[in-house]
């Protein structure tokens, strides 16, 4: 049975002769790929529309294709907005929502913001691009070969290759899916994704060497700009090293602060393997999955009493984890 908040979103697409579809700030691959494959998913079924993908362009991912700029405030006619992966209004990047004629979200955050009737969230997916790649299948969209390669590239991501715990078996059944349909040849596709320049490997060695573990299991690394400089990495890089450890035995939540010079801002990645982080992020403006959040704060004094209140997570998760076992 086809969920029917999917009928609706598509219903919404071909009405609409203009649409723009957005993202969050700072994106990931999973961002990316799911708002360039509706783009090209759309166009290519309606060829007389006009899409657009925007929101700030990020080099390393540029391999999914080009991002779109728009002036929305100059469209003509009822415009849709589309926005994907992201959980809240005020992290949609590149566009004011406020102009257009409908918005609704497609997204796998755990929110209760409404952006509009046709908002679909499922935070049981893996990712943004899992729903895509859903919709795609049980809508008359079609797609190609680079649409279906950019999505299970997203998939790939945001699910850390299958080993995050939103990996279901309806992750598995759709990609599976959609490789069959498509013909696309996956291990090819993964060095747009994993291959790293030396400079990074090393910035990877720094991290680990440099790591401080608490006695309650957290890990936390402040990364300043002269480090970042040393390394030839920019601010990007540590969020995008953060999945690569998670395995290890004596963490079970583990954070990066970044400092980010040009916006004056730390930015703090939290990930855990057990312990709820995102409230904790809450607390402190930020958000996110349970399992993977962050925060930034301008703040530099806020550090410690996040870092505290961390270690106080993974207490209590340990704690839990004794009585339970009693
Ligand atoms: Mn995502």
């Amino acid at each position: 049975m086809i969920n029917p908040i999917i009928k609706k979103i598509f219903k919404k697409i071909k009405q609409y002769d203009t649409i723009v579809i957005a993202r969050h700030t700072s994106p990931d691959p999973d961002a990316i790929a799911a708002e360039i494959s509706l783009r090209d998913s759309i166009k290519m079924t309606f060829p007389k529309k006009k899409v657009w993908a925007v929101g700030a362009g990020v080099a390393k991912f540029r391999f999914f294709g080009n991002l779109d700029r728009v002036d929305e405030t100059t469209l003509e006619g009822p415009t849709l907005l589309i926005a994907c992966d992201v959980p809240n209004k005020d992290r949609i990047d590149g566009v004011d929502y406020s102009v257009f004629t409908e918005m609704f979200k497609i997204d796998h955050h755990p929110s209760d913001e409404v952006f509009g009737d046709c908002d679909w969230v499922d935070d049981t997916s893996s990712s943004a691009c899992q729903m895509i790649i859903e919709l795609l299948l049980k809508t008359p969209l079609k797609y190609d070969r680079k649409v279906a390669e950019n999505l299970f590239l997203g998939v790939v991501s945001d699910s850390d290759r299958f080993l995050l715990s939103y990996t279901t078996s309806t992750t598995f059944a759709l990609v599976s899916k959609l490789i069959d349909k498509a013909g696309i040849n996956f291990v090819d596709l993964y060095k747009n994704l994993y291959e790293r320049s030396i400079d990074e490997i090393r910035f990877h060695g720094y991290l680990s060497e440099n790591l401080e573990v608490t006695e309650n299991g957290l890990a936390y690394i402040m990364i300043d700009t002269e480090t970042l400089k040393k390394y030839n990495v920019d601010t990007a890089t540590p969020s995008n090293m953060i999945n690569d450890f998670s395995n290890i035995k004596e963490v079970y939540a583990w954070t990066f602060i970044t400092y980010d010079e040009k916006n004056d801002i730390y930015k703090i990645n939290i990930r855990s393997k057990g312990p709820v982080i995102n409230e904790t992020a809450a607390k402190y403006g930020g958000g996110g999955h349970k399992m993977a959040s962050g925060v930034r704060v301008k703040d530099k004094e806020m550090i410690p009493k996040i870092i505290k209140d961390l270690d106080l997570d993974c207490k209590k998760y340990l704690e839990d984890l004794i009585k339970n076992s009693d």
